[in-house]
Order: C-alpha cells, then structure tokens, then sequence
C-alpha cells in the first residue's frame, strides 16, 4: 500500500469538431494490456495542463492545444496496492502545416501503439478481448455527466 498518487489522462482529440481521440495498450507497468489514455504522474509544482502538454509530446510527439480540465475520478487497484486520482484533461490535437499529424509511439516499452477511437467505440473496448484501464472505467462509473459532455461537445 502506498499514499495516493496523482495521475492525468489525457483525451487528445483530433479537431474541434472530430469526435476522435487518441488511445493506446499499456505495456510493462499497471494495467498492461489495457487500453488507455497518455498521461503520467504529476510531477512537483507542475500544473494540470502543463503536465497534460509535457506527457502528450513526450508518448506521441503530439503537440495539443485548447488544455482544459474535465474531471477527476478515484481508482484503487487493489491487486498491486496502488491508489490513484486521476485528472482528466481534454485538449486537441494541433496541426503542421494544416494536417494533423499522426501519434507517434515514443515510449515502446510502455505502449503497444497509439489509434484514434470516439467515446463510443470505446466504451466497446471493455469486453472479453481488450479491456480499459481501470481510471477510464471509473471515469464511466463515477463521472457520466463528463462523458456525456465529451460525448456532446
Ligand atoms: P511518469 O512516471 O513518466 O510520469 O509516467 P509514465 O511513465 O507515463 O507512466 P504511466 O503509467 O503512463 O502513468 C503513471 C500513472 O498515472 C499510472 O500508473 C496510473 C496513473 N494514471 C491514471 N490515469 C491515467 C491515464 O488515463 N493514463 C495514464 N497513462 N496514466 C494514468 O491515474
Ligand atoms: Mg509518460
Ligand atoms: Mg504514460
């Protein structure tokens, strides 16, 4: 058992209007084989959206842009002893010369690859095959009104 930790998720969308945001296999470390968002552990005086910034680039080589907070949800993971909060940063993706670029997987020993999926294909994912990573679960479970809002925005 440890103390809490801080963790931010990260949804990067792939405009304004797409309903498209980028997704990835964790691998090597809590929740390997589950889908999930990148992000990472809040860092010391650092700021939500910095932090949201400074992980996106340094997993997908994605430059975001419109950071804004969307909610924050309690995970215990019980099996390994850990207990995080989860920020829940929403941002989109800013384009090179007008095109979007596509996630780059920076960090092979952590992820299996980036895609892009909607909210609802991702509430598909958890199934007998794949499932999410347990803050993305507990974001459905214990905030639906923010993902009806990411739904509709
Ligand atoms: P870091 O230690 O370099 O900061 O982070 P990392 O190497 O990117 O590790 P990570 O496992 O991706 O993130 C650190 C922890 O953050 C992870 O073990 C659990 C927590 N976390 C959440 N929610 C989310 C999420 O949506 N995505 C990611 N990637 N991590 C999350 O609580
Ligand atoms: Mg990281
Ligand atoms: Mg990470």
């Amino acid at each position: 058992m440890s103390v809490p930790q801080i963790g931010v998720g990260v949804f990067v969308f792939r405009s304004k209007t797409d309903p498209h945001f980028v997704i990835g296999v964790r691998k090597g470390s809590t929740g390997a084989g589950t889908y999930a968002l990148p992000g990472g552990h809040l860092e010391y005086g650092e700021s939500f959206e910095k932090c949201a910034v400074r992980e996106v680039m340094e997993e997908t080589g994605l430059a975001i842009c419109d950071v804004r907070f969307l909610t924050a949800t309690n995970s215990v993971f019980a099996d390994v002893g850990k207990h995080y909060v989860t920020i829940f940063m929403v941002a989109v993706a800013a384009e090179v010369n007008g095109v979007v670029p596509q996630p780059r997987l920076l960090e092979p020993d952590k992820c299996e690859g980036w895609g892009w999926c909607t909210l609802p294909q991702m509430r598909d994912m958890d199934n007998a095959a794949c499932q999410l990573f347990q803050p993305l679960l507990s974001l459905m479970e214990q905030r639906p009104d923010s993902c009806e809002l990411l739904e509709h925005r």
